[in-house]
């Protein structure tokens, strides 16, 4: 199967006024959702900013948003619900209301450098009912071992998601989760659930390791300024194309090129809400 890249160009951690190439209004999002899409992007995992740049989950913004992607690119749309450390329960769940191809929905607590990112079980079990309800497809971010473990559980109680498709992406390499490394990654994934497709995506410096170690066991990538803001050692990241770039021409040495944005909604089992 070819690779799927996912593309996180924001995130919620870093300030504009310290890294300037970071998209932070609806054109700028626009405008590297497109660039990353000629580049071999196929989803966009999406955390937006307010008119401060500040991280915000309004809702009239996230509307925004999606309407804006769906006009102008055709890739698949995941609405983070994990915004950031600091957002309520209740707006993260009220993401869905935006009406997304896909979510974001991170598996349990975990450390997050200085902070907690909070992610207890009764919040898991009502944003992924919602997401069944709602006829998003969640992406289920595992942080560590544990998370994967909770996947299990929550798939056991509560059925398939939406769609049928069980999609993960591992988050490696965060100070507090599992390591950025093969032998963790190998670990993770041998013990996914029978038939999910999965990612992998390594924070900072394990950002190489884990793409390698992803394509070579079979998975697919998720690259960005979310996740990496240096290119090389000493070496800024350029924009989020450079990195979508980067791992397409992996995914070519490696034999299984980028995907298009129609095969990636083949195999994620999005609903056409275009
Ligand atoms: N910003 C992090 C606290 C997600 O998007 O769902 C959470 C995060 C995961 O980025
Ligand atoms: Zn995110």
């Amino acid at each position: 199967m070819n690779t799927l890249i996912t593309v996180a160009p924001t995130g919620a951690e870093s300030a504009k006024v310290d890294v300037p190439a970071l998209p932070v209004t609806l054109d700028e999002l626009i405008e590297t959702a497109k660039a990353c899409e000629k580049a071999g992007a196929a989803m966009i995992h999406v955390h937006i900013r307010g008119a401060d740049t500040e991280p915000t989950l309004d809702l009239g913004r996230l509307n925004d948003t999606v309407g804006a992607l769906r006009a102008e690119t055709s890739l698949v749309v995941q609405l983070s619900t994990g915004g950031a450390v600091t957002d309520p329960y209740e707006d993260r769940i009220r993401v869905l209301d935006a009406e997304p191809d896909s979510c974001s929905l991170t598996c349990g607590t975990v450390n997050f450098g200085e902070d907690v990112f909070m992610n207890p079980w009764p919040f898991m079990v009502d944003l992924y009912q919602l997401t069944q309800e709602r006829e998003v497809v969640p992406e289920f971010e595992l942080f560590d071992l544990g998370h994967v473990a909770s996947l299990n559980r929550l798939l056991d109680k509560f059925g398939l998601p939406y769609g049928g498709q069980i999609h993960c992406d591992l988050v490696m390499g965060v100070p507090g989760g599992m390591p950025g490394t093969a032998d963790a990654l190998v670990t993770a994934v041998n013990a996914l659930p029978a038939g999910a497709s999965w990612s992998a995506t390594g924070i900072g410096r394990t950002s190489m390791p884990v793409a390698l170690a992803a394509l070579a066991k079979g998975g697919h990538l998720r690259v960005g300024m979310e996740d990496t803001l240096t290119f090389a050692k000493g070496q800024p990241v350029r924009d989020n194309a450079q990195l979508v770039e980067r791992a397409a021409q992996l995914a070519v040495i490696a034999g299984r090129p980028a995907m298009a944005p129609a095969d990636a909604r083949t195999l994620l089992k999005t609903k056409d809400r275009r």
